[in-house]
C-alpha cells in the first residue's frame, strides 16, 4: 500500500468510526452522574446537561453540595434557587451570581430531608433569556456510629432547648446519643445557643460536643445556670475542631441545673452533632 493509500485509508477509518466515537461520547455526557462517597451517596442529574454540566456532588450532615460547569458558550447570571433544598449559595455567594463561560458552579444547599428533592436554577443566558435548569438528587443523609459515654459523661437526658433550628433538624437531635442526626440554626446568623435541663442540680465538670467534620470552625462558650435565666460563663472562645471523635472541654466544677453551649460564631449555618455532660450528685 502506497504512503497515500494508506494516508487515506486512516483518513476513511476516522470518518467511518470517529462519528460513533463523538455519538459515544455525547451519550456517556447525558447519562445519569452518580457519585458514592463513605459518607452518603448521591445521585444527581441536570435537566439541561449541554449547558449545565454536573461533575460531581455529596450530601454530608444535611448540606449538598453539587459541582456543576457552565458549558453554554456564553456568560449566564443565576438570578434564583428555589425547591427542596434550600439556602442555596453560589461559589459561596448569594445569588444575583454571574458565571462566566467554562467557569465552575459549585452550589451548597441544605437538605433538610432525606430521599429524592429538586432545586430549579433560574438563570439568564448570554442573549439575555431566561431559563431554568432543574436538578435532582437523592440524598441518603450521613449514618455513622452513635456517642459511648465514659469518664464520667453521659447524655443529658433532660429538655434541650435552642434558639432556632432549621425543619426537621430540632433541638433534641443535639443529645439523642446518636451521631447520624444533628440540631442545624434555622439560618447563617449569629450567635445561636442550646441548653440542657440537667432535672436537678448537679456538679457540672466538662462538656463534650461532637460536630460534624464541615463544622469544625464554630466557635463557642459554656454557660451554666440554676435557672436558665442568669447564665455564669465556664469556658470562653472554645473551638471544636475534631469533626470525627468528641471534644472535651472540662471546666472547674460547678453546682447548676442548666448547662448552656453559647455558638458565638460559625461561618455557616450552627450545626451540634451530640452533647454528652460530666456531672455528679
Ligand atoms: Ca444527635
Amino acid at each position: 500500500m502506497s504512503l497515500k493509500k494508506k494516508a487515506q485509508a486512516g483518513l476513511e477509518y476516522l470518518m467511518t468510526y470517529g462519528w460513533a466515537l463523538i455519538l459515544v461520547t455525547a451519550v456517556v455526557g447525558v447519562l445519569v452522574f452518580l457519585v458514592s462517597t463513605p459518607v452518603a451517596e448521591v445521585k444527581f442529574t441536570s435537566s439541561d446537561p449541554l449547558r449545565f454540566l454536573l461533575k460531581g456532588g455529596s450530601v454530608n450532615a444535611g448540606v449538598a453540595e453539587i459541582k456543576m460547569q457552565n458549558i453554554s458558550g456564553g456568560k449566564m447570571t443565576i438570578t434564583s434557587i428555589s425547591g427542596d433544598y434550600v439556602g442555596c449559595i453560589v461559589n459561596g455567594e448569594n445569588v444575583p451570581t454571574v458565571i462566566n463561560t467554562g467557569e465552575g458552579i459549585d452550589l451548597q444547599c441544605t437538605v433538610p430531608a432525606e430521599g429524592t428533592g429538586e432545586i430549579n436554577i433560574v438563570y439568564t443566558d448570554f442573549a439575555g433569556l431566561q431559563r431554568t435548569v432543574s436538578v435532582t438528587g437523592n440524598a441518603i443523609v450521613e449514618v455513622d456510629s452513635g456517642g459511648e459515654s465514659s469518664a464520667g459523661y453521659s447524655t443529658p437526658g433532660g429538655t434541650a432547648t435552642c434558639s432556632t433550628f432549621h425543619s426537621s433538624f430540632i433541638c433534641p437531635n443535639a443529645h439523642d446519643n446518636s451521631f447520624s442526626t444533628y440540631w442545624i440554626s434555622v439560618d447563617q446568623s449569629d450567635p445561636q445557643d442550646i441548653y440542657f435541663d440537667l432535672g436537678s442540680n448537679k456538679f457540672v465538670s466538662g462538656v463534650r460536643i461532637k460536630v460534624h467534620s464541615s463544622y469544625t470552625d464554630q466557635t463557642m462558650n459554656i454557660d451554666v445556670s440554676d435557672n436558665a435565666a442568669n447564665w455564669t460563663n465556664v469556658a470562653t472562645g472554645w473551638t471544636p475542631t475534631d469533626g470525627v471523635n468528641w471534644n472535651e472541654k472540662t471546666f472547674t466544677e460547678t453546682n447548676a441545673r442548666y448547662v448552656r453551649v453559647f455558638i458565638s460564631n460559625s461561618p455557616g449555618y450552627t450545626l451540634i452533632t451530640d452533647t454528652q455532660i460530666k456531672s455528679r450528685g
